[in-house]
């Protein structure tokens, strides 16, 4: 038996077979999980439903965490096909795009920084708020991605590491506020992977190579790792864990300085 069978997971954040959400999504289908996807907008709907597909999945829902209602109806949507479910994947995060290089002191605004905090962070609380009824099974779980610039100073990541920092208190918060129903919430933090999100940090390319040259495992990660670990958070196997920001990233956040040639 597969060790995700009889679990069902909602994944929200696939905007192509790039994403860490189809990374994820494949790990969980591989693993012998159901699955049902949200799409952010029209123009993504095409591409989520063959994904979904590839899946045997027939549940695609549109949900914009930005629009008011949005995920109350996506889920009203989704109890006419399950009335319960095990897991969540938060796979999604925005800020604007010319907030994302230079210095973040003269490039924040107030409306940029409270929109990244919106949809980055407070999307995953009313998302748990929404969905808690639903939640059930054995060891439901409610994984999300962040990424170091929450905890490190970083070029161009800006506003975004500000509301990942408040998406891992948010973590934080909800597995505190949630365990007595036996909710856990967790996220994975990612080392960098070449996504349509993270083609609008400047620089990009260079933090891969940095990564690749400094990180302990001298590579970059895929999202068919972050894909399997977040399959072992939703596992039984993790019934033990909550609250916790697991690193993915080839063990980059440990180092204490660059490799020396
Ligand atoms: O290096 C990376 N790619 C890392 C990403 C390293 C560490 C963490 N992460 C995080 C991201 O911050 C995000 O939280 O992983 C998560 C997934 O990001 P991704 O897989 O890198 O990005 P992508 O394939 O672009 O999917 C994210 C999607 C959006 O795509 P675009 O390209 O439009 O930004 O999140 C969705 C959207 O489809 N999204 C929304 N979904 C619903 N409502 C919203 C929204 N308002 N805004 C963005």
């Amino acid at each position: 038996m597969k060790f995700l069978e009889g679990k069902k997971a909602l994944v929200l954040g696939i905007a192509s077979n790039r994403s860490i959400a189809w990374g994820i999504s494949d790990s969980l289908r591989k693993n012998g999980a159901e699955l049902a996807f949200t799409y952010q907008n029209d123009k993504l709907k095409d591409r989520v439903d063959k994904l979904a597909r590839e899946c045997d999945s027939d549940i695609i829902m549109p949900c914009d965490v930005s629009e008011e209602g949005s995920i109350k109806n996506m889920l009203d949507q989704l109890s006419k096909k399950w009335t319960e479910f095990d897991i969540i994947v938060h796979s999604l995060a925005f800020a604007p795009r010319e907030e994302l290089e230079g210095n973040y002191v003269d490039k924040t605004t107030k409306e940029g920084f409270l929109s990244a905090h919106s949809i980055s962070s407070y999307s995953l609380l009313e998302l748990c708020k929404e969905a808690k009824p639903m939640l059930k099974g054995s060891n439901p779980s409610v994984i999300s991605l962040s990424y170091l610039g929450a905890v490190r100073g970083m070029p161009n990541y800006n506003v975004m590491g500000v509301a990942k920092a408040s998406l891992e208190a948010n973590v934080r918060y909800l597995a505190y506020a949630m365990g007595a129903e036996n909710i856990r919430v967790n996220c994975i933090s990612a080392g960098p992977i070449k996504t349509l999100a993270a083609a609008g940090i400047s620089d990009f390319r260079k933090m891969l190579d940095h990564v690749e040259k400094n990180a302990p495992l001298r590579r970059n990660v895929t999202i068919q790792e972050v894909g399997d670990t977040a399959s072992f958070l939703a596992s039984d196997g993790a019934s033990g864990i909550t609250g916790q920001v697991l690193y993915v990233d080839s063990g980059f956040n440990i180092i204490g300085m660059p490799a020396i040639d």
